[in-house]
């Protein structure tokens, strides 16, 4: 009789785990449809059933795309950037070290060779032509082997190929948007993550699959791997900048302003950069995460976000059709409270708000 007892018991229990689990599980899996429920429900209740799925976001390999514990310039993913270092380890570094070198030993040998208690009565040469031709001609030929490599790179950093995504990155205090222009117009809002014991209770948190501290964020820029990615950046309120060390990618983002850069990633993975413009009290807290994904992985992350493809057979994402408009979706576009409102208060009331998005439910409390 116990028995059978402990055993219904211990079948409820498990019943109830199972009933438990089930909406956990729901809204891990689909968080923006949760959150889109909480923001608009009366509208968007019909579609949420044929949303996209999102894809599975990878975690950041350490070492690559983000800071290593070496002197050096980050491991680089681009031929830019390839070519940057190259010229930098090739070129700059040897060329530095044999000038530095030269002047000590010339130092050196005139304090030892020329001292005054060697030289009671000093040499009153002057003149030499061949010492002054050299002295001329050795630094022009610096400069030449400095200036070829050197402009050539930035030629090939100003060249931007033909554009196979574009992404409008704006500068806010103090995280980012990035809009898909080509894919709808949708935008993703990027926040930092906090670290767990930061964290509002119930808000989602930093955990080592985001990426490594001050550099993960809720929502990354995720662009196809190989694909020619310009980028547009510009602000919203003071000048940011918009820096991709392994990209070898650094772009201010002036607010009424239109700059242009690009890179060309062929390795997906997760990679990390920083604002690299002193804009405010949170400077040190708006980083920037790019997912470089498969081409199929991006038409599956731009139909998640209800973005389009372009071109003719371009994939539609299903809820494009329908009277939800991608941002009331939940699909990132910005709340106005989002991080403080930008027009409405200055960058010193900023600096107490909250960074956090709200769209996003916590999906590591788990
Ligand atoms: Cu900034």
């Amino acid at each position: 009789m116990l028995k059978t007892i402990r055993g219904l018991t211990i079948a409820a229990a498990a019943l109830a785990g199972l009933c438990g689990a089930i909406p956990a599980t729901a809204q891990t899996s689909a968080p923006t449809a949760s959150a889109a429920a909480t923001d608009a429900p009366a509208t968007n209740a019909a579609p949420l059933a044929a949303k996209a799925p999102d894809i599975v976001h990878v975690a950041p390999t350490p070492g690559i795309g983000m800071p290593t514990d070496k002197i050096s310039i980050q491991p680089q993913e681009t031929a830019i950037g390839k070519e940057a270092v190259w010229f930098h380890n090739t070129i700059l570094v040897p060329m530095m070290a044999i000038i530095s070198l030269l002047v000590l030993v010339l130092l050196i040998w005139v304090i030892i060779r020329y001292r005054a208690a060697r030289n009671p009565t000093p040499s009153r040469t002057h003149h030499n032509t061949l010492i002054e031709v050299i002295w001329t001609l050795a630094p022009v030929l610096v400069l030449i082997c400095i200036a070829v490599p050197s402009i050539r790179l930035i030629a090939h950093q100003y060249d931007t190929p033909k554009a196979d995504l574009t992404v409008k990155v704006i500068g806010n205090q103090w995280y980012w948007t990035y809009q898909y222009p080509d894919n709808g117009d949708f935008e993703v809002v990027s926040n930092m993550l906090p670290e767990q014991k930061d964290a509002a209770k119930g808000k989602q948190f930093r955990t080592d699959k985001d990426g490594p501290r001050l550099l993960a964020v809720d929502e990354r820029m995720v662009v196809p791997v190989g694909a020619v990615v310009k980028i547009i950046t510009t602000s919203n309120d003071v000048i940011h900048s918009f820096a991709l060390p392994a990209a070898w990618t650094k772009m201010d983002a002036v607010p009424g302003r239109l700059n242009e850069t690009w890179f060309k990633i062929d390795r997906p993975g997760v990679y990390f950069g920083q604002c690299s413009e002193l804009c405010g009290a949170r400077h040190g807290f708006m980083p920037i995460a790019v997912e470089v994904v498969s081409k199929a992985d991006f038409v599956k992350w731009v139909a998640f976000k209800g973005g389009t493809m372009p071109g003719p057979g371009g994939a539609k994402n299903p809820d494009a059709t329908s009277d939800a408009s991608p941002a009331v979706a939940g699909s990132g576009k910005p709340e106005p409270t989002n991080a403080g409102g930008l027009t409405d208060t200055g960058p010193t009331v900023n600096a107490t708000a909250a960074p956090a998005k709200t769209s996003q439910p916590a999906v590591a409390q788990n």
